[in-house]
């Protein structure tokens, strides 16, 4: 009895997707130059690897921006032929790889297929003077992949093609440090998390339904994805029936199918970011100054002052492990999709559970203000 339960425990604790982290995550738009420099001065990155007609890259022109530990990579098209033309004339800008970095990509990839997952492109090798990676391409919803990244000694700016930028530098950080949760949202949400499940071994962390988040109009459900080692985390989205129409389905029709709806980003001191960013020119979602009335009944004592806090926009949930401040950007791009959320923990794990129906009551006077309910 005991053996078999020592054995269940361990079949439970392999994990059969390592992942060791994120590698990088791609944006495709419609101009690389324009929104590396949008991403550069008002959200803090550094341009630190390049690849384009200079470098030899005639279809694809790519920006590789870093702060922290966190690569964005915003790649345009320069010519009409390629799957960027195509994507972001379909979806608009927005995100297309969710690069993942593995150590074995062989039974990294070749273990997704076979347990169900979409092959698109099987492991291959690439090299340069600066060492050797080895890639891979797994699917995932709508258009999204997932680069998988074998760094076997790759000591280069970026990966093998890319060279170190020598433009000027835009190193003026904002503090952000990391990626914490990266959001899609799909039609059917149990078909995204049974192949999280299935495919890369992932577990559900967390669970809202309709009677959790839902508002007027933008109810939905949501189940947060983990990987085995936690440091992974994928909500997906699905809409609810709500009054008129959710949020998510407002990016559904606008992206024309699932994508990634928001990229959080980590902060450690997120009072001196939000400032950064309002300097910047960044436009968030604005909260009512009756949710700061309750703020301290409903949160207890934090180490902010309140009315900072409040100035400058930012939610406060607290959970049994501690709190976290989180705050929301307006889209990013020109369609209602994409948007940023910086967040900073202080111990909890949570998603901000408490905030959800003062910022779902925002994204509904924005969805007013844009005609789309
Ligand atoms: O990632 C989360 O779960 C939180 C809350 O449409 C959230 O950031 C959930 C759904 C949504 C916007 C924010
Ligand atoms: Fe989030």
């Amino acid at each position: 009895m005991a053996k078999d339960i020592t054995e269940l425990t361990q079949n439970a604790v392999e994990d059969i997707f390592p992942v060791e982290s994120f590698h990088h995550l791609e944006l495709y738009v419609g101009n690389a130059k324009q929104s590396a420099y949008y991403f550069c001065h008002a959200f803090g990155f550094e341009i630190k690897a390049y690849r384009g007609l200079e470098t030899g890259s005639r279809e694809r022109v790519s920006y590789v921006l870093e702060q922290g530990v966190i690569r964005l990579v915003i790649t345009g098209s320069l010519t009409d032929q390629t799957d960027i033309a195509e994507f972001v004339k379909l979806h608009g800008e927005g995100t297309k790889d969710i690069g993942l970095e593995v150590s074995d990509i062989d039974k990294a990839y070749y273990g997704a297929v076979e347990r169900g997952g979409t092959g698109i492109r099987e492991p291959w090798t690439e090299n340069d003077e600066n060492g050797t990676v080895k890639k891979a391409i797994i699917g995932t919803y709508g258009d999204v992949i997932h680069t998988l990244v074998e760094n076997v000694d790759y000591k280069g700016a970026f990966l093998p093609g890319y060279e170190p930028y020598d433009g000027p530098s835009t190193a003026k950080s904002i503090g952000l440090v990391g990626i914490d949760h990266v959001v899609g949202n799909v039609e059917r949400m149990d078909e995204w998390t049974s192949y999280y499940e299935k495919v890369f071994g992932f577990n559900v962390l967390k669970h809202f339904d309709d009677e959790n988040i839902s508002t007027d109009y933008s109810a939905l459900m949501s189940k947060v994805m983990t990987n085995g080692s936690g440091r992974i985390k994928f909500p997906i989205n699905e809409p609810a029936e709500g009054k008129r129409k959710s949020q998510i389905q407002e990016y559904l029709d606008f992206h024309n199918g699932p994508g990634v709806q928001h990229l959080a980003v980590l902060t450690n001191d997120i009072i001196s970011t939000v400032h950064a960013l309002h300097e910047n020119g960044v436009e968030f979602l604005q909260t009512p100054a009756t949710y700061y009335e309750d703020l301290a009944a409903r949160v207890g004592d934090i180490d902010e002052d309140v009315q900072r806090l409040q100035e400058l926009n930012i939610l406060v949930d607290r959970d049994d492990e501690g709190y976290l401040l989180q705050i929301f950007t307006k889209p990013v791009v020109d369609r209602p999709t994409l948007f940023i959320e910086i967040i900073q923990r202080k111990g909890a794990r949570g998603f901000g559970e408490g905030n959800f129906k003062a910022l779902f009551e925002s994204i509904e006077r924005e969805q007013e203000r844009r005609g789309n309910i």
